[in-house]
């Protein structure tokens, strides 16, 4: 299993950053030079600076525009590094992390997963992208909706994570960037570091392959994580997985079509009475009715830690919430745009030119 993650933009090279700290392969672009130097783990080789021409490094704005044309330009560069650092061995997963409300990130994301696509055809690109603050205002709210849209013709699902559900947990927002960066890294982590692995009941890259080829659809990663000593009953810790208030994201889970869960814990909890349990009403739950599962007994460990991986999700509240504004706004806009113009001509149609005022003689040199 070998995945690879490209970060765009300052929200997904930090979390790219994060992932370079746990020794995956990892790239980091950006517009800005500043934010690229600012990384710690991402060796300086794998920074990539694009659209210098464009806005000198300096980042964009929180203009999708200038993002994706700063990509379309230095795309060979990009893909250079890509190449490079792809060398011989296939890939299996490109993973592209990035915010949805700047410029960069939400500009230039779709630009490369489309790029992805077409040079590395069995790859599969999976987008893990931050959805803006409701407070953020409006744009951000846009660049969200639109790159929503393109990413969910070309990625093969879209990992979203919510900003909004941060504020729930009532800590200020800069650190809550940081433990949701660390959190959706250690989910990722975890679920990639039990595939491949050698075992009894095992999962391995053409299964979570399978799960998140799921035509652009959203997806998201649930987990739970408890010492030994502290589980009754296993089957209540699979189901805490799985469940909202663990998953970042407004989601029903039940229109989910594929699942994947994996358990990782000593061998004398994984009672097998319990575990399927547990998945039976996983089963029942989701829509689609397809669970793939793994069982890693661990005689060194003292902690049991369940992975649940969601896809194929079409019905979430926050994503709703970001096209229904998106669409309003964009209506409105339309509306207001149109009318300033017709009022504009209904006011100004009628007026002469200076020639109907000032006869010739009257002015000139002559
Ligand atoms: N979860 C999370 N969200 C972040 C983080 N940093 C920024 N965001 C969100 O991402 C969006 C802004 O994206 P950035 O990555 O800062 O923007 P960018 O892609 O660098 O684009 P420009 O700055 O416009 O060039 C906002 O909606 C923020 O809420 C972060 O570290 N974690
Ligand atoms: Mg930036």
């Amino acid at each position: 299993m070998r995945a690879i993650i490209i970060g765009v933009g300052q929200c997904g090279t930090k979390i790219a950053d994060i992932f370079s700290l746990l020794d995956f392969e990892a790239l980091a672009i950006n517009t800005s030079r500043g934010d690229l130097e600012y990384l710690k783990h991402v060796p300086k080789e794998r920074r990539v600076l694009i659209g210098e021409s464009v806005v000198g490094g300096k980042g964009v704005n929180a203009n999708p525009l200038l993002g994706r044309e700063a990509m379309k330009q230095d795309l060979p560069l990009v893909l250079r590094k890509v190449s490079s650092l792809v060398g011989y061995e296939d890939v299996d997963i490109f993973f592209l992390t990035f915010g949805f409300g700047g410029g960069t990130g939400a500009g230039g994301t779709p630009v490369l997963a489309e790029a992805l696509k077409e040079n590395y055809p069995e790859a599969l690109v999976v987008a893990i992208g931050a959805l803006p603050l409701r407070e953020e205002g409006i744009r951000p709210t846009i660049n969200a909706a639109i790159t929503i849209d393109k990413l969910s013709k070309v990625a093969d699902s879209i990992i979203a994570i919510d900003n909004n559900k941060l504020k729930e947990s009532g800590v200020d927002i800069t650190k809550a960037y940081e433990s949701i960066n660390y959190t959706i890294v250690e989910r990722i982590a975890s679920l990639l570091a039990l595939i491949d692995v050698p075992g009894e009941q095992t999962l391995d890259a053409s299964d979570l392959k399978f799960v998140l080829k799921a035509f652009g659809s959203f997806a998201t990663v649930g987990y739970a994580k408890a010492r030994v000593d502290e589980v009754k009953n296993l089957s209540k810790l699979i189901i805490k997985s799985f469940e909202a208030e663990g998953l970042y994201l407004d989601a029903r889970i039940e229109s989910a079509l594929y699942g994947l869960v994996a358990i990782h814990g000593p061998p004398q909890i994984m009672k097998a009475k319990d575990i399927f349990e547990a998945l039976e009403e996983l089963t029942g739950r989701i829509r689609g009715k397809q669970i793939f599962r793994g069982f890693y007994p661990d005689q060194r460990t003292g902690e049991v830690e369940v992975v649940t991986l969601l896809s194929g999700i079409y019905d979430s509240r926050s994503i709703e919430d970001i096209i229904r504004t998106a669409k309003n706004y964009a209506r409105e806009f339309m509306k207001a745009k149109q009318e300033a113009e017709s009022r504009k001509k209904k006011l100004l149609t009628g007026l002469p030119d200076f020639d109907d005022i000032y006869p010739e003689e009257a002015g000139g040199d002559g």
